[in-house]
């Protein structure tokens, strides 16, 4: 059986090909038209850069190398005893373009756990900070610190070639991602339940059972298979989203993974980003707090105009390229419609109503061009019903699994060489000038 790094082996030589093609044969082809609304707003709908793993429409919503989430949910190995797919099975995916067996997943669940320790100055460091530092923050310290170990920096130090740039990033993309779940959990431990033992790693689970284990839900199956199906769908989300590209363009700068994904974190900690998940967890409970737990259609209508009427924007609706309800809130959905007891709770419930009522209500209001659900609108309501209430952490959650693609692209950036991103930049009195002279 190959390993993850062996099949990625495998397959680099005939994506350079195609690069190389791409660049010989196609380099003056033209693709699109660069408008100043695309200069002025936020880059929206421009096609300008690479991004190997997955690719959004804006109907049909992510696909992961061709693949829906309900086909990666009937392919990919799920953890042994568990039914959703994990997210080695879909690093595999990502990284490969190719799904793995469940021999294969498995082997890199135990090399992840392998690796998954952390170093003693990092736990220091993270046991240091002030339980008041947002979990975030948090986060994007401890990984940036982390590059204390980087393989990629210390070889490009003694001067190697750039044909080995990928095996060092590789080195570092594993063990960023092994050592993810022990960061994550003790910022979680520290701020919500300090003083309490944190387990050791155990080297027959995958990432994320490792995870709930090491965050203090060990027995809680349903959790732990939730986190399951949330990091993996949560993994890669094309290369535009705001943590995604940051991490590709400071990666563009030979930064290593682990500088490059500290700063991927921050773009994620905003609230039009990766927050809006606890943004729309605190907005339900501000709901609920005035008007109860059997909220009907009509009031929760009245609150979103009150949201709307007050200039702020309904957390978890919207997004900068889908154009229909996202299919990661469908199958999130879905997981909860599958479980009564989900089903019984006013959380999800209220998540459902809104549902129901916000899309028309948001094409009243006339502003946004997408009025339907982004996955954030349900993220956070189960891990609420489980039992993970402190909705500042949700993010986090998310950080571990956005990883996932930003460390597949940042091998295959320096697998194909990929040069320094640098966009050209207009004044406002510069454009006019272009204007007039076009
Ligand atoms: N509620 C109220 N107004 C909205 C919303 C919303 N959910 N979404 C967009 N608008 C407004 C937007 O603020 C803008 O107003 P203005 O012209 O005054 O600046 C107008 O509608 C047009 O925006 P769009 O072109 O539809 O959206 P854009 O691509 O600029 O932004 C988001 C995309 C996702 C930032 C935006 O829809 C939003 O703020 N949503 C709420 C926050 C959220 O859920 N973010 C999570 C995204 C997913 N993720 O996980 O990262
Ligand atoms: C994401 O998952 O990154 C968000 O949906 C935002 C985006 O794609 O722009």
């Amino acid at each position: 059986t190959k390993t993850l790094r062996e099949t990625l082996q495998d397959v680099i030589p005939a994506k350079q090909e195609q690069l190389k093609k791409l660049k010989t044969e196609h380099a003056q082809a033209v693709v699109g038209d660069i408008k100043v609304e695309n200069i002025i707003g936020g880059m929206r709908g421009l096609k300008s850069m690479l991004w190997e793993a997955s690719v959004l429409d804006p109907n049909e919503g992510i696909r992961f190398h061709g693949l829906t989430i309900p086909d990666c949910q009937k392919v990919l190995p799920p953890a042994p005893g568990g039914k959703e797919m994990t997210a080695e099975s879909m690093l595999w995916l990502l990284m490969t373009g190719q799904v793995p067996t469940a021999e294969q997943s498995r082997q890199l669940s135990q090399e992840l756990a392998s690796k998954g320790q952390l170093p003693a100055f990092i736990e220091q460091l993270i046991d240091s900070l002030p339980q008041t530092l947002h979990p975030m923050t948090q986060l994007g310290i401890g990984v940036a610190a982390l590059n204390h170990d980087s393989s990629f920096q210390s070889a490009y130090e003694k001067g190697m070639k750039k044909s080995e740039y990928w095996t060092h990033t590789y080195e570092d993309c594993i063990n960023l991602l092994a050592r993810l779940p022990a960061l994550a959990a003790r910022i979680y431990r520290n701020v919500y339940h300090p003083g309490k033992e944190i387990p050791a790693i155990d080297k027959d689970l995958d990432l994320v059972g490792n995870y709930t284990n090491l965050l203090g839900f060990g027995g809680n199956k349903n959790l732990t298979e939730y986190l399951r199906l949330y990091i993996a769908l949560h993994g890669d989300h094309e290369g535009g989203n705001a943590s995604a590209h940051t991490s590709h363009l400071v990666g563009s700068t030979l930064a290593d993974p682990y500088l490059a994904y500290s700063a991927a974190l921050y773009a994620l900690a905003g609230p039009l980003h990766g927050l809006a998940n606890q943004e729309v967890l605190r907005w339900q409970q501000a709901m609920q707090k005035e008007l109860g737990d059997n909220v009907t259609h009509d009031q929760i209508k009245e609150y979103l105009w009150k949201t709307l009427k007050s200039g702020q924007v309904v957390p978890g609706y919207g997004h900068g390229v889908l154009r229909q309800a996202d299919p990661r809130f469908i199958a999130l959905q879905e997981f909860c419609e599958s479980r009564p007891e989900l089903m019984a709770s006013s959380t999800i419930q209220l998540v459902k109503k809104t549902y129901e009522v916000a899309p028309d209500v948001l094409k009243e209001h006339g502003k946004t061009k997408n009025p339907y659900p982004n996955v954030d609108a349900t993220s956070g309501c189960v891990l609420y019903h489980y039992g993970l209430t402190e909705y500042k952490y949700y993010t986090v959650i998310f950080g571990v699994s956005r990883a996932l693609g930003a460390i597949t692209q940042l091998v295959w950036s320096r697998a194909l060489g990929l040069p320094l991103e640098r966009p050209k930049s207009l004044s406002m009195d510069a454009l006019e000038k272009l204007i007039k002279s076009s």
